[in-house]
């Protein structure tokens, strides 16, 4: 991990003796216990989220960062049925679609820096199909930055082959992935697992195939499920699973609290309050302590509710994404894309600086006060990342501590692949 010197986090004098004992516990050094995080959710909302700010301030200052991109469903055909999706269909079911080659490509704009592919596990797709999708986009823009399928699909594509995990995802680097979303992870409880995704893979395959992810070189992210069964306790547990993983095989980028659409599913009457989105991401960013960025999804969350996130310990927004399917399949209230001035907006009336990156971190375009891009750079961003080592902490400004844990993880990536 990154030594992050924590200005912001020493500056607070929190009233709470539980925010009080966790800036301790962080300014020792130290992780936050599954005991000291769980009551967290009962501490004042307003110190708990200054002392997540701080912590991300002190890594990243104000920046807050988000990409132009395409979120593509190839398929929604899934040979699974979680109790909690409503976007999978079985095969042949009304509603049922399978993308050509012309629709996939299509989804290929101009203008975007990166790609995210996920979708069902298809009954008639080989391997080969899956990889044919990311040679596909990435031949029609070569620059395009590709983070493709989800712990899940990749379990399936070695049951599909008959190979392990390390040859599947050797292969679909070949073919252009860059990292791998952060999808699938639901919450790592057994409980919850047999009650509402049985079929999928539980939380050791999924550590596990991240962990080869990053030991072979490819960044990811890890999502969290939260606001159906679950409990505080056992999110809790999920991100300090996470740490642990990111502590032994560092390769994350994002944490991202997805807040659970109950569309028709029956399993709970009403999405999670605002409050307890916004205490889910402040607690991530204080438990989950050694992953650079928690998003803020606001395809999950609202515009609005995502927006304040961003004062929270939030310090990435996802993208613009285009046509989301996922969400609002499950009936989600928010718009289905959002255009790249929306994005700059809402991060500046948080009071943040906005910066657009592609999927591996790397610095597309500064934005002024104004809303104006300042910089605008290649996507490779090579004018603005320095050089340097990611253990070397620097109290200056968090954005050197931003670029210092990405730039880590893209020199990972980019030795692997060579
Ligand atoms: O794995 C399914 C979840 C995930 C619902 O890595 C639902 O940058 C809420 O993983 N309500 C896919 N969530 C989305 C995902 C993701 C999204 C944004 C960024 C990244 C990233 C990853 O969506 C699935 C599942 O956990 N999901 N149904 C629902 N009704
Ligand atoms: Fe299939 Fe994923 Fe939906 Fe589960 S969550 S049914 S694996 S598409």
């Amino acid at each position: 991990m990154a030594a992050v010197e924590f200005q912001h986090v020493a500056g607070l004098r929190p009233g709470d003796p539980r925010i009080a004992a966790a800036r301790a516990t962080l300014l020792q050094g130290e992780h936050l216990s599954q005991e000291q995080g769980v009551p967290l959710f009962d501490a004042p909302l307003l110190e708990l989220g200054r002392l997540a700010n701080a912590m991300a301030r002190d890594r990243h200052g104000d920046r807050v960062y988000f990409t132009v991109n395409r979120q593509l469903n190839p398929t929604n055909v899934c040979v699974l049925a979680c109790r909690f999706c409503d976007y999978a269909k079985k095969p042949g079911a009304e509603g049922a679609y399978t993308m050509t080659r012309e629709q996939i490509e299509a989804h290929v704009e101009p203008g975007i820096s990166e790609i995210h592919i996920v979708g069902g596990l298809h009954d008639r797709w080989r391997f080969d199909d899956y990889l044919n999708v990311i040679r596909w986009v990435k031949a029609k823009k070569p620059d395009l930055s590709v983070k493709a399928y989800t712990a899940v699909e990749i379990d399936f594509f070695c049951r599909l082959t008959k190979k392990p995990a390390e040859w599947v995802l050797t292969e679909l680097r070949a073919a252009g992935l860059d990292a791998l979303p952060g999808g699938g992870a639901e919450v790592f409880s057994e409980r919850v697992r047999r009650e509402i995704f049985q079929q999928k893979i539980g939380a050791q395959r999924w550590l596990e195939i991240h962990e080869i992810a990053h030991a072979l070189g490819i960044p990811s992210n890890a999502t969290l499920l939260y606001g159906h069964i679950e409990t505080r306790a056992e999110r809790v547990h999920h991100m300090i699973l996470l740490r642990g993983l990111e502590q032994r095989a560092p390769g994350f980028f994002a944490f991202i609290p997805l807040a659970f659409q109950p569309g028709v599913t029956g399993l709970v009457r009403r999405q999670a309050s605002a409050i307890e989105d916004l205490k889910t991401i402040a607690i991530s960013r204080l438990v989950f302590d050694n992953v650079p960025h928690v998003k803020s999804y606001w395809i999950m969350l609202g515009q609005d509710t995502a927006g304040v996130a961003l004062n929270f310990g939030a310090s990435d927004m996802d993208g613009t994404i285009g046509q989301e399917k996922i969400a609002h399949a499950a009936l989600a209230r928010s718009p289905v894309g959002m255009a790249e001035a929306g994005m700059v907006h809402s991060i500046l009336e948080a009071g943040k600086i906005p910066v657009q990156r592609d999927a591996l971190y790397r610095v597309v375009r500064e934005y002024g006060p104004d809303g104006e891009p300042f910089a605008a750079r290649g996507a490779n961003g090579a004018e603005r990342s320095p050089a340097v080592d990611s253990d070397a902490g620097d109290s200056d400004a968090g954005d050197a501590q931003a670029a210092n844990s990405d730039a880590a993880r893209r020199d990972v990536a980019t030795r692997a692949a060579g």
